[in-house]
């Protein structure tokens, strides 16, 4: 229902008055979800699997043809597919990858340590090469991306044993802490350094990274995230750094959304990314 949701917001007619061309490609197609206990601490592998490659695909051929895809979603554990794709673009082109993880949670979980068996509690760790073959070496060989492309920001979840792998792993987080300390024009000057003309930016926008206050439509909420303004200050700066080459949006349920606000605060977010600043700065 994610992306439904989001064509009724008015994703695509809010970019193209931003004078982008915008080619709504329709859903991708892959098995139901058949709402199953973990097995062996992953929840619909099989499924998951599928999904992903069809993604994967989706987002690779999407590149090739010079676009910028905007995978909507959808569960989180389609940022393997999609940034698997993205990496393997970027090898082929020569640039940098560097991954904005939007999100209260880190994913970075595995089989061993997941308190629920989602793979969307996942994405992180088996971009990173921690997982199943079948997802870490969705694209080849493993992994798919090293630790120190990704920025997480806005994170406030991480679980016990997750939380010494993103330790082990060394990944660069912006948790809400830090973000309280230091201001998020800080924490994003600091997340987007060294961000070049060879770099490609992949933004992978979980919803549940905003308050919950704002955006109750999401399936996994978490208190004490980033407010309207904080948002869409991550969303200015980004557009101000440029250099923006794929996006997921990913985790918007409307089942448990008010009248689409969810979904409506997406778009509008997106528009910012887009350039579209609320200030009158240009
Ligand atoms: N950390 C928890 C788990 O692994 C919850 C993960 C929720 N994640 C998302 N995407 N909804 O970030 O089960
Ligand atoms: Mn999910
Ligand atoms: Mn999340
Ligand atoms: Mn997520």
């Amino acid at each position: 229902m994610g992306p439904e949701a989001l064509r009724v917001a008015g994703l695509a007619e809010a970019l193209r008055e931003r004078g982008l061309t915008v080619i709504d490609r329709g859903n991708l197609s892959g098995p139901v979800n058949p709402w199953l206990p973990p097995v062996d601490g992953y929840r619909h592998i099989d499924e998951v699997v599928h999904w992903n490659r069809v993604t994967m695909d989706a987002v690779y051929l999407s590149l090739g043809r010079g676009e910028l895809p905007i995978l909507l979603g959808g569960d989180h554990c389609l940022g393997i597919g999609s940034i698997t794709a993205v990496a393997r673009y970027c090898r082929e082109k020569g640039k940098t990858l560097r991954v904005l993880w939007l999100d209260a949670h880190a994913d970075f979980n595995t089989h061993e340590v997941t308190p629920s068996g989602n793979v969307h509690g996942m994405p992180v760790s088996c971009l990173c090469g921690l997982g199943p073959k079948a997802l870490t070496e969705l694209g080849g060989s493993a992994p798919a991306v090293r630790p120190e492309a990704f920025r997480q920001i806005g994170i406030r979840s991480v679980d016990a044993g997750e939380k010494k792998l993103v330790k082990e792993y060394g990944l660069d987080i912006y948790d809400m802490r830090y973000i309280d300390e230091i201001g998020m024009k800080k924490a994003m000057e600091e997340a987007l350094e060294g961000v070049d003309d060879n770099t490609h930016l992949h933004v992978s926008f979980d919803v549940d990274f905003l308050d919950p206050a704002i955006a109750p439509g999401v399936g996994t909420t978490v208190p004490g995230g980033p407010n309207y303004r904080e948002a869409q200050l991550v969303m200015e700066m980004i557009a101000d750094a440029g250099h923006v080459g794929s996006i997921d949006i990913v985790e918007l349920n409307p089942a448990f959304d008010e009248h689409n606000k969810t979904a409506q605060l997406a778009v509008d977010l997106v528009e910012s990314l887009f350039g579209k600043s609320t200030l009158m700065r240009d």
